[in-house]
């Protein structure tokens, strides 16, 4: 069976996904070909006896630029290796930023190819040629895009059915399908612990209830931590995909505090 998704990584430090790839969940679906993972090292693309990669900015300033005349070939010549070319994504600080929503739109691509900068960033003419989608993990200066490329691998592939234990485990998580909202509290034994307990009706077996008690509890954390995600156009009810006035979301649930559990 051919993997489902394949992801291309353009990089000049390769062997820093090597840990990331060689455990737990990333490393099974690697072995069971669920995805296909292809590290290649920009260097090769290199030119001249000292293989640079990188120059000084025209006009002077600090830093330095990944080379146009390396980049543009080593994406051509890897998009173009095989079909599909995929959808091409340069991190970048700049680019559009990375959330659940993109995750899930990525995941029904078969190949990913992506881009991670270093230094200064690239030549401007990179993004001019080839026209990547830019994309960045959030608003903070990392030293380049290879923590961002394992942001994405990671999300992306616990979309990708047969991958997570419980096929649907993960429509429920933090801002997932379901629940654009923060996932509820969770608990386990001991029932009790340092006079902290276990919301009574989690044991109650009465599941409407504990259904119930457990939308109300995404709400209201949702509330507290953050409110920010509270807006219309997030909110988005699982059986009609619709959005919700958050006005209708909180009447449909009473708000209530849970009192703090210890005696
Ligand atoms: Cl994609 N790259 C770099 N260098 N910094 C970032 C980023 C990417 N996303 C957030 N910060």
């Amino acid at each position: 069976m051919l993997p489902v998704i394949c992801f291309d990584v353009l990089t000049l430090f390769p062997s820093i996904f090597d840990g990331f790839l060689s455990e737990s969940v990333l490393k099974r679906a690697l072995i069971t070909q669920k995805i296909e993972v292809r590290l290649h090292n920009m260097r090769d693309w290199a030119k001249g006896r000292h293989a640079t990669m990188d120059d000084r900015p025209f006009g002077g300033g600090p830093g330095m630029l990944l080379k146009v005349d390396c980049v543009a070939p080593c994406v051509e010549e890897i998009q173009h290796r095989q079909e599909p070319p995929g959808r091409l994504l340069m991190f970048t600080p700049q680019g559009r930023c990375f959330n659940q929503k993109f995750a899930e739109e990525l995941a029904t691509e078969q190949r990913i190819v992506m881009l991670c900068g270093r230094y200064e960033g690239f030549d401007e003419r990179v993004a001019e040629i080839l026209n990547p989608e830019e994309v960045s993990i959030g608003d903070y200066i990392l030293n380049g895009g290879e923590v961002a490329a394992m942001v994405v691998i990671e999300a992306v592939m616990r979309l990708i059915s047969g991958i997570l234990g419980d096929e649907n485990s993960n429509r429920l998580d933090s801002f997932s399908i379901d629940n654009r909202i923060l996932d509820c509290a969770h608990y386990t034994r001991p029932r009790e612990y340092r006079g902290f307990s276990v919301p009574e009706i989690l044991l109650s077996g009465n599941h409407a209830e504990i259904a119930q008690w457990r939308k109300n509890n995404s709400l209201q954390r949702t509330k507290e931590k953050r409110p920010d995600l509270l807006t219309p156009d997030l909110l988005t009810t699982a059986s009609n995909n619709s959005p919700l006035k958050t006005e209708t979301l909180f009447s449909q649930f009473s708000i209530t505090k849970d009192k703090k559990q210890s005696k």
